[in-house]
């Protein structure tokens, strides 16, 4: 489980002014007030949306402000009212209002799809001036000012759960493959362990489809017994629905490499070894040019005959398969 945050400024409209204004009209000798009322200030609005499964627009996007109300005018015509803001936000999000002194109360819980909640109320309109006329004062000149609205700061909590896992030996490449394909930042370095925590990052497919990648320390032989940083970390892709393998272009044996992993898997939980997987050869950019495909052919071959698993040449600074891969990681995840 990953918590994905956002903290955001939202500010309600503010009212409105009722206006002070008098009826003029020919051949009428003393109208009567008819200053009409503020419209009321838009307000923000959370909308629960199944189709947004992350904070990710939050933490660009920072400021939402909705409309202020205009003022009344003469004719007792009241100002139009401040539009809306809406935040759209995936089911699951906490909402929490942020007071000064850094507490935080939890204002809502986004859970149904189209679901309204008032997160910041419009002020409301003053009034005019005709509101006020009395038997003993029938030229009132005055009118209430609109109300106006706070500058509030929310925090937005979503408890993640990561679609993809990232599996592979240390240095294999993960972590960049999680930087070019995210907007996460990952350690990367030409040691093994450079991960030591792991890392979550949502990939985006379109506008409005994305799903998240969980970057884990690399797994070596011998993990289930301690070995390297141990296989605690597997619980972190335990329940993601796919499992994507990174294979070395330049290992010396991929089935065996692929062997291994599966089997720290295995031993840390039978389950993980059925999961639905990708294998991708990783850092093609490393092979010469003319023997990529030759080395596709044979370690695809290989693959399909021994595990029945597709494999996919990639590389993450070369640019190579990037898109691919992430289509079809994410036919795979809609095929669940
Ligand atoms: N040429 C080339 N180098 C790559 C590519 N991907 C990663 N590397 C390099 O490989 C090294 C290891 O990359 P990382 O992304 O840190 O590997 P990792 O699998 O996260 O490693 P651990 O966190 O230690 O398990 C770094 O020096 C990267 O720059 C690639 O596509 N091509
Ligand atoms: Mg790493």
């Amino acid at each position: 489980m990953f918590i994905d945050h956002a903290r955001i400024t939202v500010k309600a409209g503010n009212g409105g002014d009722g206006v002070v204004s008098f009826r003029r009209e020919k051949f009428v000798a003393k109208g009567g007030p008819d200053g009409g009322d503020g419209g009321r200030g838009g307000s923000v609005i959370a909308v629960g949306d199944e189709n947004v499964n992350t904070l990710l627009d939050y933490r660009y996007n920072k400021l939402f402000k909705a409309e202020n109300g205009k003022p009344g005018s003469g004719a007792r015509k009241s100002g139009p009212g401040g539009a809306n803001v809406y935040l759209r936000l995936p089911l699951g999000t906490e909402v929490f209002r942020v007071e000064e002194d850094g507490k935080k109360f939890k204002i809502a819980d986004i859970t149904h799809h189209n679901e309204e909640l008032v997160l910041a109320r419009g002020g409301h309109g003053g009034k005019g001036n005709s509101n006020f006329a009395t038997p003993t004062n029938q030229a009132p000149r005055h009118a209430t000012p609109g109300k106006h609205t706070h500058v509030m700061e929310l925090e937005l909590v979503l408890k993640l759960m990561a679609d993809v896992g990232l599996v592979g030996f240390p240095n294999a490449g993960k972590s960049t493959l999680l930087s070019v394909l995210s907007s996460a930042r990952p350690k990367i370095a030409d040691y093994e362990f450079t991960t030591l925590e792991p890392m979550l990052g949502v990939v985006r497919v379109s506008d409005y489809q994305s799903f998240v990648m969980a970057d884990i320390p690399g797994i070596i032989e011998g993990a289930h017994l301690g070995k390297g940083l141990g296989h605690q970390f597997l619980q972190h892709i335990q329940r993601t629905s796919i499992l994507l393998f990174l294979i070395e272009a330049g290992s010396p044996d991929p089935v065996n490499a692929f062997r291994t992993l599966r089997s720290e898997l295995y031993l840390y939980d039978p389950f993980m070894d059925k999961k639905p997987c990708l294998a991708v050869i990783s850092k093609l950019d490393t092979v010469p040019e003319d023997e990529r495909e030759a080395l596709t052919e044979a370690i695809s071959a290989q693959f399909r005959k021994e595990f029945g698993v597709s494999v996919l040449p990639i590389s993450s600074v070369g640019q190579i398969n990037l898109e691919e891969l992430k289509y079809r990681l994410f036919r795979m995840l809609k095929e669940q």
